[in-house]
């Protein structure tokens, strides 16, 4: 864990920031994941316990995957639609889980948020600005920065919903704890793990699943083309961006894969995740160099994904820029020469 007198610190100036305000606005990334959720619900939970401070939790997209659902509905994490409220109502922004610039949450390019805490790579120029920023790259979840919060905040417990939801967060972020983990990622699963609600963590890691969730996986199996130790899944038009991630983790499973790849369109945008298990992937940048000029993308060492809006008017908008990426990306990872066959 970080040094405790640092995370006073941090604290110390969180207060200065949110201390007689009214409502703070806590924004995740677009479709959050466990981690942003989880980041965001602690951060609720610790801006009302430690100052009384109310606060609303948004964000852009929806929530996708099973698990997550189940997360939000188990544990009662509130959450609303970027698209329903007013962000100058708020004075306070808080961005958890991602940062101003990054494309993928729904803070407009004209407010500059006042807090941000984050442990994704590249470090925006916009997040340095921020009067709070907290951004670990070193971590492997923002759940384990909000966790130290909480430990040294000296509050007399942390509520039990709390704590599930921050040790799932760091669970499926580091993929338990065996991706890109950290002993302050240990530390934090362990100062949380006497607190957690197993009955109900069992019941978010084992949701009932929708008919569409297995034609999803028939699709990716389906559509998946392989070269050695590539493998990409083009889906098509999908129902859940989220699901993506999920795919490209199945994908990479297969015995002597190092890098997968999904894409698919949504609501007018073509999505991607991918997934390497080299463990200086540098997928993060890979997925920058596919974007540049095209969208937004970003990532870690082991995953990353991204987005591309496409032209509404060109029905063809589709196919090149998936090809783009795809090209893009087998250049990145030094496979121009990839030959897909079926599975
Ligand atoms: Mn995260």
């Amino acid at each position: 864990m970080n040094a405790d007198n640092e995370n006073k610190a941090f604290l110390e100036k969180l207060e200065q920031i949110v201390r007689r305000k009214r409502k703070v606005l806590i924004l995740t990334h677009d479709n959050p994941d466990p981690d942003a959720l989880a980041s965001a619900f602690a951060l609720k939970y610790l801006l009302h316990a430690k100052w009384k401070v109310g606060s609303l939790i948004a964000f852009g997209g929806i929530i996708g995957r099973a698990e997550n659902a189940t997360m939000a509905r188990l544990l009662k994490i509130e959450t609303k639609n970027a698209g329903e409220i007013n962000i100058r109502d708020f004075s306070v922004v808080a961005l958890v889980d991602t940062q101003p610039g990054t494309g993928n949450n729904a803070l407009p390019r004209s407010i500059d948020p006042e807090i941000v805490i984050d442990h994704h790579v590249p470090i925006y120029s916009r997040t340095l600005k921020a009067p709070f920023h907290d951004i670990r790259t070193d971590y492997g979840s923002t759940s384990s920065i909000l966790t130290e919060y909480l430990k040294d905040a000296g509050l007399h417990h942390i509520d039990r919903k709390v704590a599930t939801a921050l040790l799932y967060g760091i669970k499926s972020d580091t993929r338990d704890l065996g991706r890109e983990t950290t002993p302050q990622d240990m530390a934090a699963y362990l100062y949380l793990y006497p607190q957690v609600l197993f009955k109900i963590l069992s019941r978010i890691e084992h949701p009932k699943v929708s008919r569409c969730y297995f034609k999803t996986f028939e699709l990716t199996i389906n559509r998946a083309v392989i070269d050695k130790e590539v493998v990409i899944s083009d889906l098509g038009s999908i129902r859940k961006p989220d699901s993506l991630a999920e795919m490209a983790d199945f994908l990479v499973r297969l015995e002597g894969v190092k890098w997968s790849l999904c894409l698919g369109e949504f609501r007018g945008s073509i999505y991607f995740s991918f997934r390497t298990t080299k463990r200086q992937g540098y997928a993060g940048f890979i997925a920058r160099k596919m974007v540049q000029g095209l969208g937004s993308g970003g990532g870690h060492n082991m995953t990353a994904g991204g987005k591309v809006d496409l032209d509404p008017k060109d029905e063809g908008s589709y196919k090149t820029k998936a090809d783009m990426l795809v090209s893009r990306f087998l250049k990145e990872i030094k496979r121009t020469d990839f030959k897909g066959e079926k599975l």
